[in-house]
Order: structure tokens, then C-alpha cells, then sequence
């Protein structure tokens, strides 16, 4: 045997260095070479379309808070992937996707499966696409994908590898080299903030989900109580970052320009940490900032600093700025505090299908294990199990950053396969619209196949609900296709290897989720629900 390494085994072993021994993938022919003779020391978690195999490796980098390989099928199996993608750049995700390509021999001719322009596709959703020139290239592109992916702004990049490179000599071993994945923020700048925070006479602070993925929930909450200001989370959070049963907490920033502008009236000074500024779905015009409010922006993400629209900036570490500020703010004693947001649990009794949102979300509420962790993704019940379902725990909530659907239930999945890998035993509840279950449905095999403790709760109002709020709104009548008629979802799930229940009653939905908890697998429970219009001011 030969003592020279290929560069199958130089990537190999980089990759082991650095700890990434799960890899998530679809494979087709252009990455077998690849994946020959698979290590017994690395785990292949397998989906069954990329779309799934891109966001189950989402979740699962977002609950182990580590980088994630993807092995994706050339330009057919990246295109399959790319709506998950968008969620994972727009979540700071690090993720190392990697697709095969065709020999190199033959890449002129255009081959069958040729990847054409390849590092073009997953643009502008990767902060680095790349095909190494030469073969021999291979393992220190890994380690540059590695590098760039992993510091501030994380986010996903993209190697193309063309499939006869992997049986080449390695030039030597690969370089393992390490980079720092945090950033102090400038000192004097926020010391200025500091000064402008203690100046203030009624404060309002927006906690983003930068501070979740950051590990400063506790952070965010010292400073909240030394400031002793009311809090608000950001519109369609991706993640929870403050406790949203704490006194402080006053429930998410509305969704437009003008609710935004009527809920920060008042306050002279807007203290945003985390997030962006702001994030904004239907069009309502207004002012971005009322008369007499001014705006300072702490986030990791140049990005972010540079596309707010007002206010002043500061990139740096959420953490590190959290802590720093709570040393040096001061807040005046008698300060007084905001009334406690009111939550109104309207009981329902007990009640056959279909069923209210409400009801669902109330039942949820009694059966659900305080530790357990919420997807959401049922796009028209995002209020009632805000009311219902509070985040009281870091690492506890997630939906798509992207605001594509399909996410939810594989990054559920991914959670799952996540907190095994680091060893938290925990349910994961996956509240899911009926339109939202069929984007990526074939990641529940994958959860039957790991016998995820997963719970899919999927709302089955028959429609696309959230969307005939929008048409209202817009003033859209006669927009077509809002119907989801004929939908066996039950059958779908079973078909998958789940264990499957359709419930037809309140009581039947806290008896099955309560059976779901002890399974040893995934359950999809599916429960008819009333069609209802929300809210999307
Ligand atoms: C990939 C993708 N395709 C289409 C949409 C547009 N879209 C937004 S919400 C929605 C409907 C979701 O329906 P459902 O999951 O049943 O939730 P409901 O509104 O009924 O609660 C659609 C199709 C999207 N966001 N992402
Ligand atoms: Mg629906």
C-alpha cells in the first residue's frame, strides 16, 4: 500500500480535525467517489430531497451552535436545496455545502450531469461559492470554507467538487488551522452608547434573535432588568431571545413601518441588540421613527448595520456588548416599570373538530413539557401560540429566517438529531400549517428512520389561511389557489413510517400528544382546525 494520502483521505481527516463527522446529504453518482468506504467514525444522515437534507442540517447546526457538512447532487440536488439555503444565510448558519460535479476530463463537452457555471447557482445565499482550480486544492478549500463560514457573520458557503478528484495523491496532509469566531465591539463607541442608554428617559429594548444563537439569553435579561425598560422581540423572529413571560416582556414589534412607528412613540430612545432594523413584511407606510426617537443598533452583522434605515450602528458581539453595557449603564432608581403584557386565555371547553387555533394551542399548552422546544411554522397561528406556548428558555424556539416555508419540518428534525449529538434529551414540538407540511414532508422518514422524539402538530384548516389575510390587506381579491382540498395527511405520515393520529376533538389531542411523548419515534398528530383570518398589522 501506498503511504501517500489521497484527497479523499487528506479531506477525511480535516474534517475530523475539525469536528465535522456528520455529514447530511442526498447522494447521487457525481458524489459516490466521495463517499466511498464511508468512516465508521462519521455518521451520513440521509433525506430524501435536499430541500430536506440542507435544513435538517440547519437545525441541527442551530441546536449543537456548530458548523454542519451538506452533500448535495450537483446543480439538480443544489437547485432542490436552495429555498433552504435562503433561511440558513438569513439565520447566520454555518453550513459547509458541498455538491459533486462531473470529471474534470470531460467538463468541456458538457457532460450529463455538468454543473454549468456552478458556483453562480447558490448565489447571492452563500458568503462564498468555490470549485478549486486543481484537484489538489481540495482539503485546503475545505479549510477556507470552514474559516469563512464559521466567523461573524456566520452563514453557509459552497464547495463544487468534481468527482475524479477525490482518488488523487494529496499534496500532504491538510493544514488544520483555526480562526476566531468572535468580535469585541469597539469600546469608546460603546461607551458613547452607554452614555445615550443611561440619558434616556423611557428606553425601549429590542432583543433580535442574534442574542439566542449567541448563548446571551442570560446576558439579554441582566441588562433588561438593570435597565429596567421595557423589552420587545423583533417581528417573525427566527429565534426567541428573551423570556417572553418575564415582567419586562411587552410581546413582539409589529410587522409594518407604521406599526413599528406607533409602538415606539414615547419612547425617546430605541436600544435594538441582535436584530434587524427592522424586519418588515406588508407595506404600511409611516415614518421609520416617530418624532423625538432616536435609534442605536448593536448586531454582529455589518449587513444588518449597514441596510438600517435609520439609528447608528455598532458591529461587535451581542454577548460581549450586553455584559459590558449592563456594567456601565446606569438607570434611575424609581424608574417605573411597564404593566406586564396581558395575556388573554380565552378557555375554551372542551371542543369536537373543527377546531379554534386557540383551543389547539390552550390543549398544547397543558401537555407540553416546560423544557420541550417549539418549531413553528403554521403561518396564521403565530398569535396564539405566542399566548399560548411562551418561550421561557434559550434554544428553545425556531422558524425560517427566510420566510419560505418547507423549513420547519426538516430543521425540526435537524433539532432533534442536534440535541442527541450533544446529549439533551428533550421533546421537540413542530407546530405546522397544513400548506407548510407538504414543502418538505419527506423529512419525517428521516425522523421515523432516527426515531426522533419529535411531536408534529399539523393544523389542518384546508387552506392556505395566512394568504387570504394578505389578499384582504392588499385589497387582492380573486387571487386563485388558497385551497388545500383532498389532503390525506394522515396517510402521507404513515406512508413516511410515522406513527400517525387523526384527532377530532380537544380531548383526543391532549390524549394522543400525551401518548406521542412516550413513543419511540416521531408522531404526526393532524388536527382539523377553523378556517380564520389573522391579523397583519
Ligand atoms: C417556499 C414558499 N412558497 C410559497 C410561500 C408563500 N406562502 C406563504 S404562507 C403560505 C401558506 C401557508 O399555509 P399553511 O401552512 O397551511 O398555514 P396557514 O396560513 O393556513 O396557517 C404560502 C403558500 C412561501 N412563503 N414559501
Ligand atoms: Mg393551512
Amino acid at each position: 500500500m501506498s503511504d501517500v494520502q489521497t484527497i479523499r483521505e487528506a479531506t477525511y481527516d480535516l474534517l475530523r480535525s475539525l469536528g465535522l463527522t456528520t455529514v447530511f446529504g442526498n447522494p447521487g453518482s457525481t458524489e459516490q467517489s466521495f463517499l466511498q468506504q464511508f468512516p465508521d467514525d462519521f455518521t451520513y444522515v440521509l433525506a430524501l430531497q435536499e430541500a430536506s437534507a440542507l435544513a435538517i442540517a440547519d437545525g441541527f447546526a442551530q441546536a449543537t451552535g456548530k458548523p454542519a457538512v451538506v452533500n448535495l447532487h450537483t446543480a439538480a440536488g443544489t437547485g432542490n436545496a436552495m429555498g433552504s439555503l435562503i433561511a440558513a444565510y438569513r439565520a447566520n448558519t454555518p453550513l459547509i455545502v458541498t455538491a459533486g460535479q462531473q470529471t474534470r476530463e470531460m467538463l468541456l463537452c458538457d457532460p450529463y450531469l455538468t454543473n454549468r457555471d456552478e458556483t453562480l447557482l447558490p448565489q447571492p445565499w452563500v458568503k462564498w461559492s468555490y470549485q478549486p482550480a486543481r484537484a489538489e486544492d481540495v482539503p485546503a478549500a475545505f479549510m477556507r470554507a470552514y474559516a469563512v463560514a464559521v466567523q461573524p457573520p456566520a452563514g453557509p458557503v459552497f464547495l463544487s467538487i468534481p468527482l475524479d478528484d477525490w482518488y488523487k495523491p494529496a499534496l500532504g496532509p491538510a493544514v488544520v488551522r483555526t480562526v476566531s469566531t468572535g468580535i469585541e465591539p469597539d469600546s469608546a463607541r460603546l461607551r458613547m452608547f452607554a452614555d445615550r442608554i443611561s440619558a434616556a428617559q423611557h428606553p425601549l429594548l429590542v432583543l433580535g434573535p442574534e442574542v439566542d444563537r449567541a448563548g446571551a439569553w442570560d446576558a439579554g435579561v441582566a441588562f433588561a432588568e438593570r435597565l429596567g425598560a421595557p423589552v420587545r422581540a423583533t417581528a417573525l423572529a427566527d429565534r426567541v431571545s428573551f423570556p417572553e413571560d418575564h415582567p419586562l416582556y411587552q410581546g413582539p414589534l409589529p410587522m409594518t413601518i407604521a406599526g413599528v412607528n406607533k409602538v415606539l412613540d414615547g419612547h425617546d430612545l430605541v436600544v435594538v441588540v441582535g436584530a434587524q432594523v427592522f424586519r418588515y413584511y406588508p407595506y404600511v407606510a409611516g415614518d421609520y421613527l416617530p418624532a423625538g426617537t432616536e435609534l442605536i443598533h448593536i448586531t454582529t452583522n455589518p449587513e444588518l448595520a449597514a441596510v438600517a434605515p435609520v439609528g447608528d450602528s455598532l458591529v461587535g458581539d451581542v454577548g460581549s456588548a450586553l455584559r459590558r453595557l449592563t456594567e456601565w449603564v446606569t438607570a434611575p432608581a424609581d424608574r417605573v416599570a411597564p404593566a406586564p403584557l396581558q395575556r388573554e386565555h380565552t378557555r375554551e371547553a372542551p371542543a369536537t373538530a373543527p377546531l379554534t387555533a386557540n383551543a389547539v394551542y390552550e390543549v398544547l399548552s397543558m401537555v407540553k413539557p416546560a423544557d420541550a422546544a417549539v418549531v413553528m411554522e403554521s403561518t396564521s397561528t403565530m398569535a396564539e401560540l405566542a399566548n399560548w406556548l411562551p418561550t421561557t428558555r434559550t434554544a428553545s424556539f425556531f422558524a425560517t429566517g427566510s420566510g419560505g416555508i418547507g423549513w420547519g419540518v426538516p430543521a425540526a428534525v435537524g433539532v432533534a438529531l442536534g440535541d442527541r449529538a450533544r446529549g439533551v434529551e428533550r421533546t421537540v414540538v413542530a407546530t405546522i400549517g397544513d400548506g407548510s407540511f407538504q414543502y418538505s414532508v419527506q423529512a419525517i422518514w428521516t425522523a421515523a428512520q432516527h426515531k426522533l422524539p419529535i411531536v408534529f402538530v399539523v393544523l389542518r384548516n384546508g387552506e392556505y389561511a395566512i394568504l387570504k389575510s394578505f389578499a384582504l390587506l392588499e385589497k387582492t381579491p380573486g387571487v386563485p389557489g388558497l385551497d388545500l382540498p383532498g389532503l390525506d395527511i394522515a396517510s402521507l405520515a404513515t406512508g413516511f413510517g410515522c406513527r400517525t393520529v387523526n384527532v377530532d376533538s380537544t380531548d383526543a389531542l391532549a390524549r394522543e400528544f400525551t401518548a406521542a411523548l412516550d413513543a419511540d419515534g416521531p408522531t404526526v398528530i393532524v388536527v382539523p382546525t377553523q378556517a380564520q383570518l389573522p391579523f397583519l398589522g
